[in-house]
């Protein structure tokens, strides 16, 4: 009779173990994924925490759909002004603008990177820096597939290394020469 309890609490901790490793697991699992119809976000990250008036908000835009839509508009709630940026060259200097047409296009089957020195959702008028770790929720406005809910975790911008910005950039322009003030 002991051994039988012994068992069946034995089996009990197995079921515990089991459910509570498979919460950790999803976890673990960073990367926000949100769908509105076919389109897909991921990886959404915010940089907010410096003790700046502006920030960015970067992501991946997966559109897997047989039309072409565009992201046209964000809000964030602590910034008093959002729009759609890009970096560009202006003669030596890179700067950043408002995209044209205030849309960024995202064609049927393409995904489209905001990142770091290219396309990002800026936040102008930036209440108070957000703390790394904290997660930042973020409305966007798609053309077609209309509002989509995401939340954007807040990243600690100098520990990402710019090497790989480097790399992924355009004609291997020098991120150096970027004012550290701008996203
Ligand atoms: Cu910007």
């Amino acid at each position: 009779m002991k051994k039988k309890i012994f068992i069946i609490s034995w089996l009990a901790l197995l079921l515990i173990l089991a459910v509570a490793c498979g919460g950790q697991t999803e976890e673990e699992t960073m990367t926000e994924s949100t769908e509105a119809g076919t389109l897909q976000v991921t990886d959404v990250t915010a940089n907010m925490s410096l003790p700046t008036t502006t920030g960015a908000i970067y992501m991946l835009i997966s559109n897997n759909s047989d039309t072409d839509d565009a992201l046209i508009g964000a809000t964030i709630p602590g910034c008093g002004v959002v729009e759609l940026h890009e970096m560009a060259m202006d003669g030596d200097v890179m700067v950043m603008r408002p995209v044209e047409g205030g849309r960024i296009p995202v064609s049927a089957g393409e995904t489209v990177t905001l990142k770091r020195g290219g396309l990002h959702v800026m936040c102008i008028e930036k209440a108070e820096p957000i703390e790394v770790g904290q997660m930042v929720p973020v409305t966007l406005q798609f053309e077609n597939a209309g509002t989509m809910e995401v939340e954007a975790m807040t990243i600690d911008i100098s520990e990402e290394g710019m090497g790989m910005d480097m790399e992924d950039s355009e004609g291997g322009m020098d991120m150096e020469e970027m004012p550290t003030s701008q996203p």
